[in-house]
């Protein structure tokens, strides 16, 4: 099966107006000039850049994401925004279960899948993260951790089309190590396997790693088997190594 490979950038807590404007307007401009690329490119900014952002690229192929959302739709949720609003604000992807998230904000599994399901629900497609960490790495358990979360965070209906995986093993998050091209391939083909009965079209659906990715490591790492994208962290702040990351797909 032919996938696209994605190039998502999370900015997580980082930017403000001036600066996010100007690095997802350098990215459109990028993806217009270069007309027909080997990748989608996509930027999840923080909420309060989402609907600026928007105005700035709407005229672009470059896709808009958020990096959380709520599974209600509105209410009495102080704090939290909802997939309605993230459409409004012209997303199309929102990142679910970054292990940020489930570490910072204790989120469970149920929860990231309550959260995917709200988001298939307003037709945004739901990025949802899986990985162990280094302690569990070095137990053995790598690969039976990450079939839990997938089991317990793939919400009913997912699809190749309103679904994405994405591998960040937790130790090569934002540490500058990243895993070698064969613990990727290794997982990422366990993950493909185990997706089969969790989503329709199991062979369609776009698995990315992340994890320090940056231009020196993307070449190797997007010519792994079934790794279809990156989920970019710091690299994804600099519009030249992000540009760098997705022309080397
Ligand atoms: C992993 C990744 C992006 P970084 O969290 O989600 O961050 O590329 O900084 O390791």
């Amino acid at each position: 099966t032919a996938r696209r490979k994605l190039i998502a950038g999370n900015w997580k807590m980082n930017g403000l107006k001036a600066d996010g404007l100007a690095l997802a307007s350098d990215l459109a401009g990028r993806l217009k000039g270069a007309g027909v690329v080997a990748f989608d490119m996509l930027v999840c900014p923080p909420f309060p850049l989402l609907f600026p952002v928007h105005e700035a690229i709407a005229d672009s192929p470059l896709a808009l994401g958020a990096q959380d959302c709520h599974a209600k739709t509105s209410g009495a949720h102080t704090g939290d925004v909802s997939p309605v609003m993230l459409k409004d604000a012209g997303c199309r992807f929102v990142i679910v279960g970054h292990s940020e998230r489930r570490a910072d904000h204790g989120e469970s599994d149920a929860e990231i899948a309550a959260k995917a399901a709200a988001a298939h629900k307003e037709g945004l497609v739901a990025i949802i993260c899986v990985g162990e960490t280094e302690a569990q790495r070095d137990a053995g358990q790598a690969n039976a951790v990450v079939s839990t979360q997938l089991k317990g965070s793939i919400p009913e209906g997912a699809t190749a089309a309103n679904t994405v995986i994405a591998y960040e093993p937790v130790w090569a998050i934002g540490t500058g190590k990243t895993a070698t091209p064969d613990d990727v391939k290794a997982m990422h083909a366990h993950i493909r396997a185990e997706l089969d009965g969790k989503i329709v079209e199991p062979d369609a659906v776009r698995i990315l790693y992340g994890g320090s990715v940056k231009p020196g490591n993307a070449a190797e790492l997007m010519a792994v088997d079934n790794v279809d994208g990156a989920l970019v962290g710091g690299a994804s702040l600099k519009a030249d190594d992000f540009w760098a990351i997705g022309v080397s797909c």
